[in-house]
């Protein structure tokens, strides 16, 4: 396996980027002894890349990107306003010299149309992830697709979900990105989502199914990083798991229990599971 183990911006600090609180994840991730920081762009698009680039270069780090489209951007109702976000995204991505950008980018965050997804939308998102990828691909990035629980989408809630979206473009640099959090809802276990990708794996968010501490809910390691170990996976663990210690997280994302572990506690602890996990 060739795995690089990485933490996301949201161990330390909300969504909501700017120079300063990037710079403090970027620190912060660096010190806790990973080897890449997960950046999520935001919607506005407003990222100094420049800034970014030194920052990471001072903390001797690397970085991925991700993105989670917004309600307005939902590729089904909007497919030309989804088109050119994820395009800008692709282009933050090329600009910070990473070759990969993950996140939810088969729709809005929280939209429902109320039903099943239909063959119609299903066509518009092929579509719209087609004419990305070829972008991606001129820009040298990977794109890699997060399937999320239903409460959260109607539109991809599994692998088979996006894997088979992504068939319909027959598009090469697009791939699978899971969600260990999401798996626990939505999958039949943690070992066969890993196995029907196989090499279209690329990005993992590693999270615990309360998003605590891993090893201290009921995500099924074993099984996961059994299935990982056949496929001889090549791509990036990331942690996402959340600690209240961190101002304004909890109101972000749900987190209404008190976290047992602070943001350090839960990043250090979290890194050594994996750590002992893929050796
Ligand atoms: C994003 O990585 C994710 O897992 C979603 O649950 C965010 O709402
Ligand atoms: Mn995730």
């Amino acid at each position: 396996m060739n795995i690089k183990l990485g933490a996301s911006l949201l161990s330390w600090i909300t969504p909501a980027w700017n120079a300063e609180a990037g710079k403090y994840a970027i620190e912060k991730t660096a010190k806790a002894g990973f080897d890449l920081i997960e950046i999520l762009l935001p919607a506005s698009m407003d990222f100094n890349v420049k800034e970014v680039k030194k920052q990471l270069q001072d903390n001797r780090l690397d970085a991925v990107c991700s993105f989670n489209l917004p309600k307005e951007a939902h590729i089904a109702f909007y497919p030309e306003a989804a088109e050119q976000l994820i395009k800008k995204a692709v282009d933050k991505a090329s600009d910070l010299e990473t070759d990969f950008l993950g996140g939810v980018l088969h729709g809005g965050i929280g939209v429902f149309s109320g039903n099943p997804l239909t063959e119609n939308e299903a066509d518009i998102i092929a579509e719209v992830w087609a004419k990305i990828a070829d972008h991606a691909k001129t820009r040298g990035v990977n794109i890699g697709i997060e399937p999320i629980n239903r409460y959260e989408t109607y539109v991809c809630n599994t692998a088979k979900n996006v894997l088979d979206l992504i068939e319909k473009t027959g598009k090469q640099n697009l791939f699978l990105h899971l969600d260990t959090f999401h798996m626990n809802i939505e999958e039949n276990n943690f070992y066969d989502p890993v196995i029907l990708a196989g090499k279209k794996l690329k990005h993992v968010h590693i999270t615990e199914s309360h998003r605590g501490m891993p090893g201290e809910g009921t995500v099924n390691w074993d099984e996961f990083f059994r299935a990982l170990k056949e496929i001889d996976f090549e791509g990036t663990l990331v942690l996402e798991n959340f600690s209240s210690s961190v101002p304004g997280m909890q109101q972000v994302v749900s987190l209404w229990q008190k976290s047992p572990h602070d943001a350090e506690e839960l990043a250090a602890g979290s890194l050594q599971f994996m750590k002992n996990h893929i050796n």
